[in-house]
Order: C-alpha cells, then sequence, then structure tokens
C-alpha cells in the first residue's frame, strides 16, 4: 500500500506537467530498477493488478522491462489484459525479438484501445522465452502469477522470493477526460495580513471527478515557492477562490530554521482538536538516524507548536501531551511515549519540502530543506515550532494545479503576478 501512497506523492509533484500536454498517465508498483529476472513458462503469466480509482480509463499501451532467454523454447509472447472477473478485454500476440534483445530495457507494446475501469490486470505469457524484470524490495502483493483457460490467479511459487517483496517491471499508459481551467478572476492583487489577494479559479472536468484544486505562489526572481493552498473537490464543476495574505511559513527548532515550508489547514477534524492540529506541513521522516525513511506530515497546533507525526499509512509516530490530553485525559504521558512514540529525541529528524517553480515552465519541482533533528525532549514538542512571517515586497507568480482521482494533474502558469504591497 505504501508504494501506491507514493505514486500518488510522485503523481502529485511531477505529473503531467503544462496545460498543453497530452492526458496520459503511467501506472506501476515497480521502482524503476531491476534486482532480478524471471521467466516462468509452462504456460503462467506474470501477472500485475492496477487500480483506477474513479472514473473509465483508456489503457492505449502497456510497457515491460525485461530481456531474452538464451535458449527460447517460443519465439513469441501473449499480453493480455483482464477485467476484474477475469474476463480477457485485449489482447496482443507478437514475436519477442521484435520487442526485447539480450539486454534488458523497456519494451512498449501497443495494445488495442480498451477502456478499463476499476481493477484490471495485464499478464505477459513468455512461454519461458523472455526474462521480465523483477524489483525486488517491499511490494503490494499486486504481482501475482496467473494462467489461462480457464483464467486465473495462481498461488504465489517462486522458490525464495515472496509476493510481498516482488515486483514485476510492468506498467500501463492510458488517459481519460483531464480537468480543466475554464477561468481566472485575479479579484484582488496585492497583498497584506489585512486585506489579502484573492484569485478565483473555475474548474471543469467532462467525466465528472475532480479531485483537488491547489494554488502555489512562487517568488518572481527566486522562483521559490513561498506559499500554497489547497482544496478538495469532487463532481465536474467547482469555482475555488484563494486567498494570500502576504506572508509564508517558516519551521523552526531550537537549533535551526527552515523555510518557506509548505503549510496546509486542516480540514474535517472534530472541534475537539482543530486548534491542537490547524495546519499540517508534508515532510519526510528520517529515523534510526536515517536508517529509515517514511514520508509523512507534521501537524502543528494554533499555537505554533509541534503536535503530531502521522505518516502516509496512517501510523503515528508521535502526539503531543496536549493531543493526548484531549484523546485519553486518564493517560499518563511518559507512560504513553515510552510505549506509543517512535519519533525519538536525537535519533529522528524531519525533513520538510523545498518547492520551487522554474519561471515560464509551469512546472514544480521538488528538492529538500535541511534536516531539522529533534534534538529536544518531546515533553516540549521537541520545540519544533510552526510561525508565520511576513513576504518581502515584490512580485509573486501564481500557478494553479487541478488534479483528478483518475492520476490526472494539469498545471496551469498563470500570466498574472500578484504583489506583496
Ligand atoms: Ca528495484
Ligand atoms: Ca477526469
Amino acid at each position: 500500500m505504501t508504494r501506491i501512497l507514493t505514486l500518488l506523492w510522485i503523481v502529485l509533484f511531477f505529473g503531467c506537467t503544462s496545460a498543453l500536454c497530452d492526458s496520459s498517465v503511467t501506472l506501476y508498483l515497480d521502482d524503476g530498477t531491476a534486482e532480478n529476472g524471471f521467466r516462468v513458462g509452462d504456460g503462467m503469466g506474470h501477472t500485475i493488478l492496477f487500480e483506477i480509482p474513479s472514473g473509465d480509463w483508456m489503457l492505449s499501451s502497456v510497457a515491460v522491462y525485461g530481456k531474452l532467454g538464451p535458449e527460447r523454447p517460443s519465439e513469441i509472447f501473449v499480453l493480455e489484459i483482464w477485467d476484474e472477473d477475469l474476463n480477457a478485454i485485449s489482447r496482443v500476440t507478437d514475436r519477442a525479438d521484435s520487442f526485447f534483445s539480450d539486454e534488458f530495457g523497456w519494451a512498449v507494446v501497443d495494445v488495442p484501445d480498451v477502456q478499463v475501469s476499476g481493477l484490471f490486470f495485464i499478464s505477459i505469457y513468455e512461454f519461458g522465452g523472455i526474462y521480465i524484470g523483477t524489483d525486488i524490495g517491499p511490494a503490494t502483493n499486486r504481482s501475482l502469477l496467473s494462467t489461462r483457460n480457464p483464467n486465473r490467479i495462481l498461488e504465489w511459487n517462486l522458490g525464495m522470493y515472496q509476493q510481498n517483496e516482488t515486483e514485476w517491471m510492468i506498467r500501463a499508459t492510458g488517459s481519460s477526460p483531464p480537468p480543466e481551467v475554464a477561468g481566472i478572476r485575479v479579484l484582488s492583487d496585492v497583498a497584506s495580513p489585512d486585506s489579502p489577494a484573492t484569485i478565483e479559479v473555475e474548474v471543469s472536468d467532462s467525466d465528472r471527478n475532480l479531485k483537488s484544486a491547489t494554488l502555489y505562489l512562487a517568488e518572481n526572481d527566486s522562483h521559490k515557492v513561498i506559499w500554497s493552498e489547497a482544496w478538495d473537490l469532487v463532481g465536474g464543476e467547482a469555482t475555488v477562490q484563494f486567498t494570500w495574505p502576504g506572508t509564508f511559513y517558516q519551521i523552526s527548532s531550537a537549533d535551526s530554521a527552515v523555510s518557506p515550508v509548505l503549510s496546509y489547514e486542516v480540514v474535517g477534524v472534530s472541534e475537539d482538536f482543530r486548534s491542537l492540529l490547524a495546519r499540517s506541513s508534508p515532510c519526510v521522516l528520517l529515523m534510526n538516524y536515517g536508517e529509515t525513511m517514511v514520508s509523512a506530515y507534521a501537524y502543528f497546533g494554533d499555537d505554533g507548536n509541534l503536535n503530531g507525526l502521522i505518516d502516509i499509512s496512517g501510523r503515528v509516530h508521535y502526539v503531543s501531551r496536549d493531543v493526548l490530553n484531549a484523546t485519553a485525559p486518564e493517560a499518563e504521558y511518559f507512560e504513553y511515549l515510552v510505549e506509543n512514540v517512535t519519533a525519538i529525541k536525537d535519533e529522528t529528524a524531519i525533513v520538510f519540502y523545498n518547492v520551487s517553480a522554474p519561471l515560464g515552465s509551469g512546472r514544480l519541482s521538488t528538492s529538500y530543506h535541511q534536516p531539522i533533528v529533534l534534538s529536544r525532549s518531546p515533553l516540549f514538542n521537541f520545540r519544533v515550532r510552526l510561525e508565520e512571517l511576513e513576504a518581502e515586497p515584490g512580485d509573486y507568480v501564481p500557478i494553479i494545479v487541478v488534479e483528478d482521482r483518475a492520476y490526472n494533474a494539469v498545471h496551469h502558469p498563470m500570466l498574472v503576478r500578484v504583489r506583496r504591497g
């Protein structure tokens, strides 16, 4: 599951990056490097299970990382697409040596366009002729073995390699109607804390699976993204008002500070926690002196104190005494610390994203700030704080990113500027 969430994270930042690009999206579970390669033969197939979370999706090609076997029992391979009931809905039969060579590489196989929705399977039957590149590491259990006539998934049996550490390097490329930015109105272009700049954006999506609209605001000279605001959306049309009070966020510890960092208002929290978990910042947690990395969110209260660290699989690595008191007033915080808190003084660090928007490209690129080591006691929120500071006067460039639930992400650079007056 983690890998799929990581995929979404990558799509968010590096997906289709201009209003002009085609709307193709590639689904994959592997990390791009093969630690091994397997051929299975005996009529067995390497099968991978993908899921489109919403709507219909037109699958157009499949990429397979592989190489020819030395003595090939068969010159052909069969590639099949199955729906979630294991019915074949598209098939390609071709010569292995037209797509693969003696060296590992990506073979892109055009498949007759086929509509898929929800879950679908891609299988390659290589009859002992092709080694399929295999990513060994944490895996999703969505790389499978199958056979045909009748179509079925087989019990996993790959010697020393477990299913939860084996990912076939098979990828699917397809498309569905992307969202569009239908209109932009700058209602106020000068920002100050009393009178924010306001941009109204109309978005639409013909297959009605809008997911979110996000504003990134980049400083005109440095291209650093100093502000971001995100709205969750549903349906096919929405009007979103973004406001910017002329500020940016900094995260500081007793020893250091990093800025600007992305910070989002947390929505949907119950009344009891709203002031404690007011804002969140995406980050990477470095655990055990950097041995383990996990994508996470850092939560801050209205007072700026660090009140929570929760990773993207939902695992809680730290909550503050205030949050524990609000959740379980009878609990002893010191006991809770010993038993539950995995963020450890001096061993754990938080790395926040440093996003920039190279001018004119409409793209966003992401790097990292210096790690903030949790060097103080969790009893005092590790002395890590979120602070809102006033931005320098000057011009700022807005970029709107609209996403739908079929992984389309349309980046819309804008010709307008907003100003910190
Ligand atoms: Ca790998
Ligand atoms: Ca759509």
